[in-house]
């Protein structure tokens, strides 16, 4: 299909509620919604970047300007017959993930919707059932831990996933564990700790946790192996797995057990599946981590995790966990912590161009 025109839409949404992490505190999320027309359709993906660069180095401002300067007129008024063409086409730009995933995303739709086939089935999906559990920010104190997660309990979600950083670790995973039993329960540090931390590793290993998610430094791999040895918990990355090459090293070095995939994280829905793939073949586990994605976003994880190897619950939620109106009909509900995928053709959820124009604070336009 020819690429006749692409467009840019900065859409900033407020948070339900703030979302607290080890590394900062989000009260709103504004992302890059990419519009792709082709062969009189639209394809849309989203680029779901951080406020600050404290999770990836990527911003709003540095994915608007390798999407306008670099991405868009890589691929304008040019043939895209696969989506391996437009990985040729933008393999001159290193990095810079999340934008591409933006851009690889609104193509997968596109084609998706060329083939009249649902998206989950061009990825090669087969789980027809799709389970998720939540993430549970920082909260001002453990007893407004207890009920924020007493309330995601009782909507059935499949696992309690905490953020834990240096002084809210230990008590909080006790308190849980004191008040709700042996629920499916993890901790994810965004790398706020370091080898020195090791007593409180192995104080948390009684917890039974179902894994602890990226504890040591963003890019690290060596030492998150070296962690693993000495504990029983087993250990997830996250940030470190920054593409396939990361995930073929962690898996020679013994740095985890189970790989967290994010395709934004990853650079797109290809990167994601090889991703996935490697993993099967060396029996790690994985499961689809979150971005506080708006509905595009969200609908793309959901594809994902369709795939046979995602075989423990994921952070992909409902969308009123995030936001009071999503962006796409109908909204993402899982009930009971499970969502039957959508078959339609396309992402299984239509793109409402009302609501992403009410929320849009910046626009760019491209045209053949
Ligand atoms: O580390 O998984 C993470 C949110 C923002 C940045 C990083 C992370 C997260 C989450 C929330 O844990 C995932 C979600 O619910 O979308
Ligand atoms: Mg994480």
């Amino acid at each position: 299909m020819k690429i006749e025109r692409i467009e840019l839409h900065l859409v900033n949404m407020p948070l339900v509620k703030p979302f607290e992490t080890s590394f900062g505190r989000e009260d709103r999320e504004v992302h890059i919604i990419v519009k792709i027309y082709a062969d009189g359709l639209i394809g849309y993906g989203e680029s779901p970047v951080g406020q600050t660069p404290g999770y990836a180095y990527e911003t709003g401002e540095t994915a608007w300007h390798i999407q306008s300067e670099f991405l868009a007129p890589a691929i304008i008024n040019r043939e895209i017959s696969d989506i391996e063409d437009f990985l040729k086409m933008t393999a001159p730009v290193r990095g810079h993930h999340f934008a591409k995933h933006g851009f690889e995303c609104a193509l997968w739709h596109l084609f998706s919707l060329q083939q009249n086939k649902p998206l989950y089935q061009l990825l090669g999906g087969t789980q027809k059932i799709i389970r998720s559990g939540v993430s549970v920010g920082i909260q001002k104190s453990i007893a407004e831990l207890l009920g924020v997660i007493g309330d995601f309990l009782d909507e059935g979600y499949k696992r309690i996933k905490i953020k834990i950083k240096p002084g809210w670790d230990f008590e909080p995973v006790k308190a849980i564990r004191e008040k709700f039993g042996d629920v499916p329960l993890m901790a994810d540090a965004n790398s706020a700790y370091s080898l020195q931390d090791i007593s409180l590793f192995r104080e948390l290993d009684p917890f039974s946790l179902m894994m602890i998610e990226q504890p040591l430094h963003y890019q690290d791999l060596t030492q998150h192996a070296q962690l693993q040895k000495q504990i029983k918990t087993p250990v997830c990355l996250d940030e470190s797995i920054a593409g396939v090459a990361m995930a073929e090293a962690a898996i020679a070095l013994k740095s985890c057990k189970i790989i967290n995939i994010k395709p934004a994280r990853v650079g797109g829905l290809t990167k994601a599946k090889q991703i996935h793939d490697l993993c099967q073949n060396n029996r790690i586990p994985v499961w689809c981590g979150g971005m506080l994605e708006m509905g595009i976003g969200r609908a793309c994880n959901i594809a994902l995790s369709t795939l046979p190897n995602f075989t423990l619950p994921g952070d992909v939620s409902s969308s009123k966990k995030y936001f009071h109106r999503d962006i796409i009909n109908p909204e993402i509900l899982f009930e009971n912590g499970e969502l039957t995928v959508p078959e339609e053709p396309g992402l299984g959820f239509i793109p409402d161009d009302a609501v992403i124009a009410k929320f849009t604070e910046n626009r760019w336009v491209l045209s053949g």
